[in-house]
């Protein structure tokens, strides 16, 4: 068959999409499934059943990532491999991660159902906990495999409520005895949807993002002194709340500061005793900072920070700091990138070359094989949003793009990119 005319079955995609997305749904039309929820485990025994169906090769590792692998004509050379995550945000979307999983999905049941074998095996993936929300930080598993992060450290992240990273992957039985150690990858692509406005803003049906910020993650603890709002005085409070306060306007100004291409986000906080009539004594919240320019970000930091100990000291809140977690901008391997924008164009999507502003596992992956994405638009640049949204359409087209990366990348003999 001439395999330029291969395309993927849209509303196979659609339907995988539909289904998953029924797993954690919420009222409002978005999914929630966390890491290492009941809502994940229920995903992921979804995702398995529908490997066992494909007759691929199952690894699961010591960090919960699932593999398939699909033999190819010479298992010895290094796999094409392609994969995302399963776990949402809370109250999140039906496309951020899982398109990346049922996308390569889609693409070996293509390849499967027309019986097309491939000179290189290709292995899908389900990375855990790329998104960091309920157990910080994100990307953690393709982190411990890519051998940028500690499994035990991984191992004894808690999520609010205090329990541990291990202890429910245990629980929901995704603790497997794989090491979960990098092995030689011929190359790498993650399909996403955009999370940001620009496709749509451009009329453009492919984004191929040059690389991904970098994201720098920290922590804030605040001590103030509680008491009854009534008698005491505003003379002399030790209030955490009002520190915070000071403190999150001074992220929230920090771009124009730094006058640079940088963002700059407080997305939690916790306010304790959280009493309307009792003086807020201790408090946590959160600092993310990404930047193409990993030396902005950094000095961003060192501007921050002596914000922060400048308003804990004059309000008399002492202020612990955790350097909680950093990934440096990563940018992707410029012939794969090429093959994206030059593939589009032979299937007659529109495209454009731009930057990925949301972290990816591709981050970690980009420092182990040459790394490249696809991203479709989400409509009206939502995303973390139960209305994040992107059409069939576009699903389709993303996933064609990434059927013929994958060809191509599967059937290139030569160690090196063609
Ligand atoms: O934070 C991010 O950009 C990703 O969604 N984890
Ligand atoms: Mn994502
Ligand atoms: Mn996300």
């Amino acid at each position: 068959m001439d395999l330029k005319t291969l395309r993927i079955n849209g509303s196979r995609l659609q339907g995988t999409l539909e289904e998953m997305a029924r797993i954690g749904a919420t009222p409002g039309g978005g999914v929630q499934r966390l890491t290492l929820s009941d809502e994940d485990k229920q995903a992921r025994d979804l995702f398995v059943k529908w490997l066992e169906e494909l007759d691929l090769e199952i690894n699961i590792d010591e960090m919960g990532n699932i593999f398939g692998r699909r033999s190819g004509k010479n298992n010895s050379l290094p796999p094409v491999m392609s994969g995302s995550h399963i776990d949402s945000q809370p109250r999140g979307g039906r496309f951020d991660g899982i398109l990346g999983v049922m996308g390569p999905l889609e693409v070996l049941r293509t390849l499967h159902e027309n019986k097309i074998e491939t000179e290189r095996p290709i292995i899908i993936v389900d990375w855990t906990n790329e998104e960091g929300s309920r157990f910080a930080p994100a990307m953690v598993a393709s982190g411990v495999w890519a051998g940028a992060l500690e499994r035990d450290w991984a191992y004894d992240r808690t999520d609010i409520n205090g329990k541990r990273f291990e202890d429910e992957l245990i629980r929901i039985g995704y603790k497997k005895d794989g090491p979960c150690q990098k092995f030689p990858v011929h190359c790498y692509y993650e399909y996403h949807i955009e999370q940001g406005p620009m496709l749509e803003r451009q009329g453009k049906i492919i984004g191929a993002p040059k690389g991904i910020l970098c994201l720098h993650w920290y922590d804030i603890y605040l001590t103030g002194e509680a008491n009854q709002v009534g008698p005491t005085p505003m003379e002399g409070r030790h209030d955490a709340l009002c520190a915070a306060a000071e403190m999150i306007l001074k992220v929230n100004s920090l771009p124009d500061r730094m006058g640079g291409n940088l963002v700059a986000t407080v997305g939690e906080i916790q306010n304790n005793p959280n009493s309307r009539n009792i003086i807020p004594d201790k408090v946590h919240f959160t600092v993310d900072i990404r930047s193409w320019d990993d030396d902005l970000a950094l000095k961003a930091w060192d501007l921050l920070r002596s914000d922060i100990e400048t308003i804990a000291s004059r309000r008399g809140c002492p202020v612990k700091i955790e350097e909680t977690w950093r990934v440096e901008h990563s940018p992707f391997d410029e012939k794969l990138v090429q093959r994206i924008l030059d593939t589009s164009d032979a299937l007659g999507y529109p495209n454009l070359h731009m930057v990925s502003g949301a972290g990816h596992d591709a981050s970690y992956m980009n420092q182990v094989c040459p790394t490249a994405m696809i991203f479709v638009p989400s409509i009206d640049g939502r995303s973390h949003v139960e209305v994040e949204n992107t059409t069939w359409e576009d699903c389709e087209a993303g996933a064609n793009v990434l059927l013929h990366a994958i060809l191509q990348s599967a059937n290139e003999s030569s160690a090196n990119i063609d």
